[in-house]
Formats: structure tokens, C-alpha cells, sequence
């Protein structure tokens, strides 16, 4: 088994021999002895690149070593029974079908009935279900909450284990639209960056992601090595956040509304990203620091998409929005042009921005996350610190120098610890390979 998970964890094999081991026998205790596949899927970093992905723009994230796993066996009929090595989700079962009923909302299932109904909409035949157990647990596991896109992980491991045992082919970008369609169905309005990077991701590599598709369906993408000597230091705020529940789709809400007023001058956009282009001192004044649904269906202009959750009334700060995702489209591609010709301190100054871009324009910091990009950089050694994630809470990345490492950690706890009465977690990104099955018999 070892052989097969060096290739992934590194040095780090060797604990994780005895997670798969405890899963593993796990399985046998709920399904019984008989054959069993192992698949793993990553959770991420976004390097730069936030709130881009709905508005078709792009993204940098990189895979992590912290993932979800799912041990599973094809079943002859099409129910789906899941299980999970945490106690507080309790196990479930429904059958696979086109029109699979959600879960109380906020429910964990609902990442894996929205994969299952998703993968059942796209092929013609009926899909055999399967004996499932899931294992997103720490400290292995993907933190929850906290940006670094668990959900994903779990909705992307769910849909790779069926794709798998029915043999259906399909290509990973293909397999990462179906997978982002799939975590709509638990409410969110999410872009397609945390599955794209789950099922493309190369260790030691950020991906470059445009997240509009082509007009044949494809995407482009690229891949930058990570600066070498440096670490992604990530520390979590401890401030939980659920996208399901909070803010995001109001996000959302705000940039729809902005291409629906720019559409007025700029006929046919569909996305912030088609006028990616023009300058922004030309789209600046077109766009009203604040408006409504209810005052923009007065000028006749309609907001189109489902905006799950945004009344009639409630504010939509539409020009500094729509001035992060420009100037946000920007750094990204700055960044990409730094990491190719290893400039570490223009990638730690792009972060920086795209920090202060989120914390005023997008509005998604909060003061533990503040605090903690501006004690990272007061640390020798640091090129660049910012929010990573949906915002609101969770996690900051910060870019380190190896040498500069322990020290940053030692101040963060310190600085934290005053200021709010508790410790950060903090933990080095080890960059991880994309989804996959684990070739166990390895
Ligand atoms: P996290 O950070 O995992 O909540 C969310 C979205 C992304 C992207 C980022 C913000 C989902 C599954 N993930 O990620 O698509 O919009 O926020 O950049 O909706």
C-alpha cells in the first residue's frame, strides 16, 4: 500500500498508511469482506484569483494533501449507501436518478445527491449504486469551513467513485463542469475553480485556470511551478463560514446585477469577464455604487439567473464588486507572468493587493483574517499574505521563505493569541496530485 501512497503524500506516506488502514477495515465492519476501491479527492489553496470563477475569469489554486476519501463497492441495484467515519453524519441511503430530493438543507448528503443526480442526467442508462464510506476527517481531512473547499473535495470524490464503477469515460474538465453543476443542487451559486483544481491539479504546481469555457465546451489551462526555497503557509481563523447558508450568493447576486446594467452599453455580455478588456476608468461610471432588484426592474433592467436568497430590496453594491473582479482578473494574470519568471516579491505584492481588493471592494474579510495578513507581514522572510477562499472567515495563505518559516508561525500564534484569546491553527500547504483512485494492491 505504501507504494501507492508516496506518489501522493510524500513524506507523509507512512500515516497515512494507518488512515486507509482504519478505513479500510472500517468498510469490512458496515459492508462486510469482499472487494472494496479506495478514490481520494483534494481540497485546495487559492493562490490568487477570488470570486472570479462565477464571472468567468481566472484562478490560481493549488491541491492540498489534506483530502477525502471514499472506500467503495458497486451494489447490483441503484441505491446509494453512505456512510461516514464521523459519527455526527449519520448514514443514508437513496437511489440514483435524474430527480434525486435534496436532504434538509445544509444536510452532508446533499454534496453527494447532487453528484449522483448530476452523473445520472448525463448518461442515457440507468447507474449502479454503491456501498460507500466516507472519510473527510481530521487531521486528515479537509477543514471544514474554512476555504479550502471540503465541499468540493467530498462532491468531486463522490462523482469520480460512480463515474469509476459504472466505467464511464469522461474527460476530467467535462467531469469537473458535471461536478460544479452538482454542488448547485445544495444551493450555492459557486464557480467551477475548487472541482477544476480537485480533478486537474499537479503536485509542486499552481493551476492557472480561465473558467470560461470555450465554445466547444474545453478550458484553458496551464500550469506554474511554485516558487522554490518558499512555503504556503496557511492559517486558519478558526471563524466558520458556510457558503450554503451565508453571503456568497448575494455575491453573486451583485455581479449578475452588474453585467445586466453594463449589458445596457455592452450588448450580449453575459459575464464580468466580457469586459474584462476595457479599461475601467470607462466602465467606472456606468455603474452605480449601489442599487436594487427592485430599482433596476424600474429602469427595465432585468438580473438574470436564479438569485437564490437576494430580496427585492436588499443592497447590491454593484461598482466596487464588479472593480474587484476586474482588477482581481489582473493580478491573476500578473501572477502567472511572476511565478514563470520567478519573481517572488511581484507574486507576494500581487497577493497583498488582491488582499486589500477583497477585504474593501468584495467586502468578504473579517477582523481575524486582517489581523492575521498584517502580522504575517510583518515577518522577514514573508513576500506576500492574503485571504484564501470564499472570505468571511477561515483561512489566510501567506508565500514564506523556507528560512522565514518557524518565525512566522511563532508570531502569528503570538499576535492572534493577544489580540482574540485563542491560538490559529497553522499548517505548511504540502501541494498534492489531482483525484484519483488509490492503487492499493500497490
Ligand atoms: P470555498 O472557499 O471553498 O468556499 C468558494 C467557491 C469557489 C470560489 C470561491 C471564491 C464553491 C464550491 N466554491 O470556495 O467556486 O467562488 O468561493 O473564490 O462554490
Amino acid at each position: 500500500m505504501l507504494d501507492a501512497l508516496v506518489p501522493i503524500y510524500g513524506e507523509l506516506a507512512e500515516r497515512q498508511q494507518e488512515r486507509y488502514e482504519r478505513l479500510l477495515a472500517h468498510f469490512y465492519s458496515i459492508y462486510g469482506p469482499g472487494p472494496v476501491r479506495v478514490f481520494r479527492a483534494p481540497g485546495r489553496v487559492n493562490l490568487i484569483g477570488e470570486h472570479t470563477d462565477y464571472n468567468h475569469g481566472y484562478v490560481m489554486p493549488v491541491a492540498l494533501d489534506r483530502d477525502t476519501l471514499i472506500a467503495a463497492r458497486p451494489r447490483e441495484d441503484a441505491e446509494v449507501h453512505l456512510a461516514n467515519v464521523e459519527s455526527e453524519f449519520e448514514p443514508v441511503v437513496f437511489p440514483i436518478h435524474r430527480d434525486i430530493p435534496p436532504a434538509p438543507k445544509g444536510h452532508w448528503s446533499n454534496y453527494a445527491r447532487g453528484a449522483a443526480q448530476r452523473l445520472a442526467q448525463e448518461v442515457p442508462h440507468p447507474l449502479r449504486g454503491m456501498d460507500a464510506l466516507v472519510d473527510g476527517a481530521p487531521p486528515f481531512g479537509v477543514p471544514r469551513g474554512s476555504g479550502l473547499s471540503s465541499s468540493s473535495a467530498f462532491t468531486v470524490a463522490v462523482a469520480l467513485t460512480l463515474a469509476e464503477l459504472n466505467n464511464l469515460e469522461l474527460e476530467r474538465p467535462h467531469l469537473a463542469r458535471l461536478c460544479q453543476e452538482a454542488e448547485w443542487y445544495t444551493g450555492t451559486q459557486g464557480g467551477i475553480m475548487d472541482q477544476f483544481c480537485a480533478l486537474l491539479a499537479r503536485r509542486e504546481h499552481a493551476l492557472f485556470l480561465d473558467t470560461r469555457p470555450q465554445p466547444d465546451g474545453s478550458f484553458y489551462f496551464d500550469y506554474a511551478h511554485l516558487p522554490t526555497d518558499y512555503e504556503l503557509v496557511i492559517a486558519d481563523s478558526g471563524v466558520r463560514h458556510s457558503n450554503v447558508l451565508g453571503g456568497y450568493n448575494h455575491r453573486v447576486a451583485e455581479c449578475r446585477a452588474a453585467v445586466a446594467i453594463l449589458r445596457q452599453h455592452y450588448p450580449g455580455i453575459t459575464h464580468l469577464r466580457d469586459v474584462q478588456p476595457i479599461p475601467w476608468s470607462h466602465l467606472e461610471p456606468l455603474l452605480p455604487q449601489v442599487t436594487t432588484l427592485r430599482q433596476l426592474a424600474e429602469q427595465g433592467i432585468a438580473v438574470e439567473g436564479p438569485l437564490p436568497g437576494v430580496g427585492e430590496d436588499d443592497p447590491l453594491k454593484v461598482r466596487a464588486r464588479a472593480r474587484h473582479v476586474h482588477t482581481e482578473n489582473r493580478r491573476v494574470e500578473e501572477a502567472l507572468d511572476a511565478m514563470r519568471y520567478r519573481d517572488v516579491e511581484r507574486l507576494g505584492q500581487l497577493m497583498v493587493q488582491a488582499h486589500i481588493s477583497a477585504r474593501d471592494d468584495y467586502e468578504i474579510s473579517c477582523p481575524e483574517l486582517d489581523a492575521l495578513v498584517q502580522a504575517a507581514l510583518e515577518v522577514d522572510g514573508v513576500a506576500g499574505a492574503r485571504l484564501t477562499g470564499a472570505g468571511w472567515g477561515g483561512c489566510i495563505v501567506a508565500l514564506a521563505h523556507r528560512d522565514g518559516v518557524q518565525a512566522l508561525e511563532a508570531h502569528l500564534r503570538h499576535r492572534f493569541s493577544r489580540q482574540f484569546g485563542r491560538e490559529p491553527h497553522i499548517f505548511i500547504c504540502r501541494s498534492a496530485p489531482a483525484a484519483g483512485e488509490v492503487p492499493l494492491e500497490k
